[in-house]
Formats: C-alpha cells, sequence, structure tokens
C-alpha cells in the first residue's frame, strides 16, 4: 500500500491499552503501576514480549530503559526514536505515557504488517521512571540516557520506605548490561495525552507543543518540638505543621506575586509523628515550580526561601532544604513541530499549537536530538487521577500523526 494511505488500527491500539490498563487497576477505573513496582515489571514484561513477537532486536540498559530496534534500508545512520513511560502515578490514569508506547508499539505494527521499509532504522523506547512519583526526580532514566544526570545517583534515590532506586532494578530484573549512555540519534517524537484542558476547549484533535516548561523541584524538612497537645500552651510552640502551613500558603501566592505565567504547587507532605494529640515536630514537603522562562521560576524560589526562613525563625522550627532537580524548558524543533501539524492537516485532524505544562522524557531528548510531541485531548483536561480518560477515536488519531511523522522522518536522508 502506498506509504500516504498506511492507517494505524485503531481496535488493535485500544486492545493494547485495554490489556495494559488491567495491569495494576484501580477499583476508580484508573491505574496504579508505580515505578519499579511488581506492576511496573508486569507490563514491562507485556511489552517486551510484544517488541518480541515483531521480531524487534530488544535491549534493556542500566536504568531499565527498554529499546525495541527495527531495521531500515541503511542502518549506520542515526534510528528516528519514539516512545514514552509505562510507570503511573499513584491512582494514575489509564492513558498519560502509556498511549504513547502503545501508539508507538501500534505504529511499529502497522509498519511491520504492511512490510514497510525506511531508509533509517526507528526505536521504540519505554523510559524509566517517568513520574518521579515513588523515586525523585522524575524523567531521570532519560535524563541518565541523555547524560545530564548521574546514573548512581539515580540508583541512590529512595522511596519512603527507604528502598533504592538501584536495588529495585535489580529486584525486578530490569537492570540490564547495557550502558545508560546516548547515541546519535536523529529525531525524537513522543505521543501523549495533554493532560490539561486546552484541546478539548477549542475544539482540537492534535496538539503540537512547541515545547515544554521548565520543571524546579524542591524538598523542605522543619524541625519543631514535639509535645502533648494539651497541657502545652499555645504561646512558646514550636510546631512544625503550623509552620509548614504558613509556607505552603507562600507557595500558593508565588505565581500572583510574580505575576503569573507560572505554576507553584505543593504535592507530597509527611507529618511526624502525625498523631492528633501530639504537636507535630517533623515535617517534610515537595515545591513544584514551573514556567517557560527558567529565570521567573528562580526568582520565584528565591523569594519562597526568603519566606519559608522568615517563618521558620518565627516558630522556631528550623528547616533544611534540598534543591532537588531543574530541567531547563524544552523549545521543541521547529521543523518538526510544523510537521506535527502539517501531518495531522493531512490526515484530516484538527490542530493547535500550544505548549506542554507536564514534563516527559522529551524535555532531556530535546537536549540529545531535533524533538517534538503529539498531543490528544484529555477529556475535562484531567490527568494523574483515575477518571482521566480520552475517546479511543482520539487515541487513533494521534498515532496515525505519530505513524505519518515517523515514516516521513525515516525517509530523511
Ligand atoms: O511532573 C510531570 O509533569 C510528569 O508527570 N512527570
Ligand atoms: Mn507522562
Ligand atoms: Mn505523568
Amino acid at each position: 500500500m502506498e506509504a500516504t494511505k498506511l492507517r494505524v488500527n485503531g481496535k488493535r491500539l485500544r486492545a493494547s491499552l485495554e490489556e495494559m490498563a488491567r495491569i495494576g487497576a484501580t477499583p476508580g477505573g484508573g491505574v496504579q503501576r508505580l515505578a519499579l513496582s511488581d506492576e511496573d515489571k508486569k507490563a514491562r514484561d507485556l511489552f517486551v514480549k510484544w517488541l518480541q513477537e515483531l521480531s524487534l532486536e530488544v535491549s534493556i540498559d542500566e536504568m531499565g530503559n527498554i529499546f525495541g530496534r527495527r531495521q531500515g534500508r541503511n542502518n549506520s545512520l542515526p534510528p528516528v526514536m519514539m516512545g514514552s513511560h509505562v510507570d503511573s502515578q499513584p491512582r494514575g490514569g489509564r492513558f498519560d505515557g502509556i498511549l504513547g508506547v502503545m501508539g508507538a508499539l501500534e505504529v511499529m505494527r502497522t509498519l511491520a504488517e504492511n512490510k514497510v521499509q525506511t531508509e533509517r532504522p526507528i526505536l521504540i523506547v519505554d523510559w524509566t521512571n517517568e513520574e518521579g512519583s515513588r523515586f525523585a526526580p522524575a524523567m531521570v532514566a532519560s535524563g541518565v540516557w541523555a547524560g545530564v544526570l548521574d546514573r548512581d545517583y539515580a540508583y541512590g534515590r529512595t522511596d519512603l520506605n527507604g528502598r533504592k532506586q538501584g536495588e529495585e532494578l535489580e529486584r525486578i530484573g530490569y537492570r540490564g548490561q547495557g550502558p545508560a549512555k546516548k547515541w546519535p540519534t536523529h529525531a525524537y517524537y513522543e505521543y501523549h495525552i495533554e493532560q490539561g484542558p486546552m484541546l478539548e476547549r477549542q475544539g482540537k484533535t492534535i496538539g503540537a507543543p512547541k515545547g515544554i516548561l521548565c520543571l524546579h523541584w524542591y524538598d523542605v524538612y522543619l524541625t519543631g518540638e514535639a509535645n502533648q497537645v494539651g497541657p502545652t500552651p499555645m504561646e512558646g510552640r514550636h510546631d512544625a505543621l503550623v509552620a509548614a502551613a504558613e509556607m505552603i500558603l507562600a507557595v500558593r501566592a508565588l505565581p500572583a506575586r510574580l505575576k503569573g505565567n507560572m505554576v507553584a504547587t505543593v504535592g507530597e507532605i509527611q507529618n511526624y509523628p502525625n498523631s492528633r494529640n501530639i504537636i507535630p515536630d517533623r515535617v517534610h514537603f515537595t515545591v513544584d515550580i514551573r514556567s517557560w522562562d527558567n529565570d521567573h521560576a528562580l526568582k520565584a524560589w528565591d523569594l519562597a526561601k526568603k519566606d519559608f526562613q522568615d517563618i521558620a525563625t518565627r516558630h522556631g522550627t528550623p528547616l533544611k532544604i534540598d534543591e532537588t532537580w531543574r530541567v531547563v524548558p524544552a523549545p521543541f524543533n521547529q521543523k518538526l513541530v510544523q510537521r506535527v501539524l502539517e501531518t495531522a492537516k493531512e490526515l484530516g485532524y484538527s490542530s493547535l499549537p500550544m505548549v506542554s505544562g507536564a514534563g516527559h522524557d522529551a524535555s532531556y531528548m530535546n537536549q540529545v536530538c531535533p524533538t517534538a510531541m503529539i498531543f490528544v485531548p484529555s477529556i475535562g483536561g484531567r490527568s494523574h487521577v483515575e477518571v482521566e480518560n480520552t475517546t479511543w477515536e482520539d487515541c487513533e488519531a494521534g498515532a496515525n500523526v505519530l505513524l505519518h511523522c515517523i515514516l516521513k522522518t525515516a525517509e530523511e536522508k
């Protein structure tokens, strides 16, 4: 069949997504496949099986990244890569990440059944621990592969139970031999749900982000003084949770203070000893600041740190701050972004240029090779929740755009 007439098999894509959604399925209709958990392993094993069924050359590197390679006519040329992630948030959605991996798999299946030969080799990838929820930071394995993050730093990151990322990779049998080290790559496409409301609001099917915001992550630790809540007067308390509460409100106020175009969130908190009749003496919380302007985000953090210091002094709750992780804004390759828009048009889909507020492995791939993303609508703009949803028609549309962007790019000499 003539290449431009090729289309993915939407039913098969849906079946793969539904099979993956059964791994780590949660009662509320979402999934929980935390990075390097048993559920993540199950999904990885299934993904590897599917790659082997397509006779792709499967490799797993020391960060557990899974690659499937499809030969081209000229295998000395740098490949075109496509992929995303299989891990999810706690009580996450059935589309975040996995749609990009299953969409790429569907492209590989479509190329195989139509015996399509491309000039360049094509690689599919599942990046380990994109979410950064169990082991911070996010996008850690694409970050190591891109040469930005250090492998042993990543191995040493622990979850709340003190388990190390490197040991968990070992435990699930995905700490591969090959170095997690970039190779020359011609281009990378990542297919993903939008995770926001723009496409739905504007009634568009395909989103073409011009890039991804910067993501800055911090960890704040407060130490107060525990005591019995009854006899201890309010005056002179060193209540770590009250101090944290004031700091959390200060984070919330940052975007308005910086005149917007930024988001700032405290999403995670641990409070100790967390007993209703003990004044809390230890609190840990996280800060997530994102903006298209890196300096804007850094300025916001400087303001926050000053506020935190004042609040900690007032409450007598000394603080420790880890500046855990920063990834710079990722302005994508304009030619590839244009290609996403043109391809959508050729296929008869409406499209919208936009920006990605969500982080993706494409943030790091953008530091390795020309990169672009393909978005499809999130119903109600919801994501990182069990009700995360995208229509099967939109899933198919995005995969068709991915198919033809890959075909065009893999033919480039
Ligand atoms: O944080 C993010 O935006 C992504 O889900 N890791
Ligand atoms: Mn994702
Ligand atoms: Mn996510």
